[in-house]
């Protein structure tokens, strides 16, 4: 067979792969959930914040794919690669006048801090004025600061593109464009497996993220002080953050916090400050809380995150950013992505920062001086 139709014959293969993946996932979901509901107010909500372990989140540098997946990957353990951008000219190419350069003319849609639709605005009048703002700190939030995310036209074509058919669709939006345009700048992360994947389906060959768009994948920009809300990644798969320029840090909740600290940004926990016999220690071993562990994260220029799958975390842009994410799940993590994604649905975005909860950033700001 030719290598063309080769392609075409493996690309809907894989397509047809998602689609029963998701179908089947949906099923279960839907089929676990009736009648459940979640258990909502958390009285305790800042003994646990109190007691729970705070770490920095790990940084790392040339580690190999085994070592990356045992380590991290499948102990659900965020991660920072901080040579995670190596092999990609995008180092050397992308910056703000570069898309101004070429993508300048385009109207693009930006979304909140929510990641809820706003304005239509030239592409080139928002790179320049997010490209001159000067940087802040964590916790300094700007007034509900715009940002360019994704911008897809219609479902049809984003499927498309996710089953590597991109080449042949016309549209006018920005993520698509670029998508196919900078697809020689970027590749999959060196620490990552190249096959066995089950979002995207890839269980033959290579998964070539740049040529074939994964689950949420976008090309982010935006400004200093600007936020994107804490939440859990609808999907709940892994998330990797590949910082391009710019700086951005924020948090990641242990999976046994994700009630805790959805209620306690949402208002619906007294917060007051509870006097228990874990609001003065850390938790003990043997305590019911004892996995509570709140991870803080610096992002820099170069470097890669992981965010693993299911885990809550807000993001905070200290200086103008320019990165790019998507999300994946590997065979080998399937069983516990599942099982996890049964239990919980779907995910969610809070309707408050963390950031905003005075005795979050009180914590917050007496570990950084630790
Ligand atoms: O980079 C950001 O601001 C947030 C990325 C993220 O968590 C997401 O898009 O789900
Ligand atoms: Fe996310």
């Amino acid at each position: 067979m030719s290598f063309f139709g080769k392609t075409v014959l493996g690309n809907t293969w894989n397509a047809l792969g998602d689609v029963a993946m998701w179908a089947f996932e949906e099923m279960s979901i839907y089929r676990r959930r009736q009648g459940t509901q979640r258990e909502v107010g958390n009285n305790d909500a800042l003994a646990r914040f109190e007691a729970a372990e705070y770490r920095k989140v790990e940084k790392v540098s040339d580690i190999s794919v085994a070592e990356f997946s045992e380590r991290y990957l499948m102990k659900k353990e965020p991660v920072i690669v901080t040579d995670g951008l190596r092999g990609w000219r995008a180092k050397q190419i992308w910056s703000f006048d570069y898309f101004c350069q070429e993508f300048g003319d385009m109207s693009v849609q930006l979304q909140d801090a929510g990641f809820k639709p706003k304005d239509h605005v030239e592409l080139r009048t928002y790179l320049r004025e997010i490209a001159s703002l000067p940087a802040v700190e964590l916790g300094e939030m700007g007034d509900n600061l715009s940002y360019l995310r994704y911008t897809y036209d219609s479902f049809f074509k984003h499927l498309l593109f996710t089953w590597g058919f991109g080449h042949r669709v016309k549209t006018n939006s920005f993520s698509f464009l670029a998508f196919q345009r900078i697809q020689e700048h970027w590749r999959r992360p060196y620490f990552l497996p190249d096959g066995g994947y089950k979002i995207p389906w890839v269980q033959v060959g290579s998964l070539h993220p740049n040529k074939r768009m994964c689950q949420d994948w976008g090309l982010y920009f935006s400004a200093p002080g600007a936020c994107t809300r804490l939440h859990v990644d609808g999907m709940r798969t892994n998330a990797v953050l590949c910082q391009v320029a710019g700086r951005k840090a924020g948090w990641i909740f242990s999976a046994s916090l994700e009630d805790v600290v959805r209620d306690a940004a949402e208002g619906r926990t007294a917060l007051s400050p509870v006097v228990s016999q874990i609001a003065s220690g850390k938790n003990q071993e043997n305590s019911p809380h004892s996995k509570d562990r709140i991870w803080q994260f610096d992002l820099l220029p170069g470097e890669i995150m992981l965010i693993p799958k299911g885990l809550a975390h807000e993001v905070h842009t200290l200086s103008p950013s320019i990165s790019l994410t998507y999300n994946f799940v590997t065979n080998s993590e399937y069983r516990d992505y599942f099982n996890f994604k049964r239990e919980r649905g779907h995910g969610w975005i809070a309707n408050a920062p963390i950031a905003a909860v005075p005795e979050f950033a009180r914590i917050h700001q007496r570990n950084q001086r630790l």
